[in-house]
């Protein structure tokens, strides 16, 4: 039943007239905008839905931590290091809490782990790319965690309760994520000329995959229409990545750098810039397993379960001697 859950294919949204009348009073209490807590009834799709979109957002902030952690020791300067330490670290919480909050809908962390160290669970394709140089990371904070913000800052709203109360820290630290990434922008565009022209080769390699954090086009989007209804989603995927589009290129152009994309033009008409589409077969690929690093990231992860083994095992023993004693006292 797990192994279909975490396949879910996505359906439409159902027709008030099918559904039965606890259903419609559960609609009835997400369109007045009630929060939905672990206790209250809630329809099994709706509950498995949230954990594979939490499950996976999880999975994102940790193994996100991998390609900027590859840099923690290559940091040009302390100050920098400590930053990008803090920062990975943060990272680290939001899955934490994030993992509480797929928790509380019935499902253990330890059944989460094995889905995505065997592959079955997804995270953000954008952490199967690699970060080549030290401008890679500030191209992954302004634009990757400014993707995440955008994307973030409505799920504080979204429906189910442990969820939106686990956004709101995160939503803080991913704004100092996303300035940190910035700051890192500045120097180097106004740095050397050859650091001018590796922080624009970061934002030509970050541009297209930031695009895909959004998830495909609104017509390719399977989830959308129920988890929308449901308000697990608060915005389309082309609704955010035009938003995102909107406020980062100015914020481009302030750094002197241009987004790689010639295409890419404000429409007065529409208020907002018209651009190019991702490479969405690139994507697919990438989500299906096939991107540049999606085998050494995999291959981290479980490295680092197994050699975590002895802490588990440490752990279990001290609170099963601990438990004996407290059974022997009784
Ligand atoms: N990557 O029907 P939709 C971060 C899959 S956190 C991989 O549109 P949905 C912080 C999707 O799962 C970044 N797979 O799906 C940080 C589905 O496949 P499935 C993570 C993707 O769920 C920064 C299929 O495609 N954020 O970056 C992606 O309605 C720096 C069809 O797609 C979240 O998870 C993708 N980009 O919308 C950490 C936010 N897009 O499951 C470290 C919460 C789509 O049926 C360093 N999640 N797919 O097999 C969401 O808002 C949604 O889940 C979307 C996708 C918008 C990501």
């Amino acid at each position: 039943m797990y192994a279909q859950m975490v396949k879910s294919t996505g359906q439409g949204v159902k027709d008030p007239s099918e559904m039965t009348d606890q259903e419609r009073a559960f609609q009835e209490r997400i369109d007045r905008g009630d929060r939905i807590e672990p206790k209250d009834w809630m329809p099994e799709h709706y509950r498995k839905t949230l954990i594979r979109q939490i499950g996976q957002h999880a999975h994102s902030e940790i193994v996100g931590q991998l390609p900027e952690g590859n840099w923690i020791t290559r940091a040009p300067t302390l100050e920098r290091k400590a930053i990008l330490l803090a920062k990975v670290q943060d990272e680290a919480g939001h899955g934490l809490y994030l993992y509480c909050a797929a928790e509380t809908l019935g499902v253990s962390r330890d059944q989460l782990t094995e889905d995505l160290l065997s592959g079955k669970m997804k995270y953000s394709s954008i952490f199967n790319y690699p970060t080549l140089n030290w401008a890679d990371m500030g191209a992954v904070g302004w634009l990757v965690d400014g993707a995440a913000i955008m994307n973030q800052v409505p799920l504080q709203r979204t429906s189910y309760g442990p969820y939106a109360r686990a956004m709101v820290r995160i939503c803080k630290e991913e704004s100092f994520h996303q300035r940190q990434g910035y700051d890192i922008m500045m120097k180097m565009a106004k740095g050397t000329p050859a650091q001018k022209n590796m922080a624009q080769d970061a934002l030509n390699r970050t541009w297209f995959p930031a695009l895909m954090m959004f998830g495909p086009s609104d017509a390719e989007s399977v989830h959308s229409a129920q988890s929308m209804a449901w308000k697990i989603k608060m915005n389309s995927n082309d609704e955010l990545r035009q938003k995102f589009v909107n406020e980062t290129v100015p914020q481009a152009e302030f750094l002197g750098l241009t987004v790689p994309d010639p295409d890419c033009k404000w429409n007065e008409e529409k208020g907002g810039y018209d651009f190019s589409e991702p490479d969405w077969s690139e994507f697919f690929d990438v989500i299906k397993g096939n991107g540049p690093c999606n085998t050494e990231r995999l291959a981290a992860r479980n490295k680092a379960w197994d050699d975590g083994k002895w802490v588990r095992d440490g752990l279990m023993a001290h609170a099963e001697k601990k438990e004996a004693r407290r059974v022997a006292a009784e």
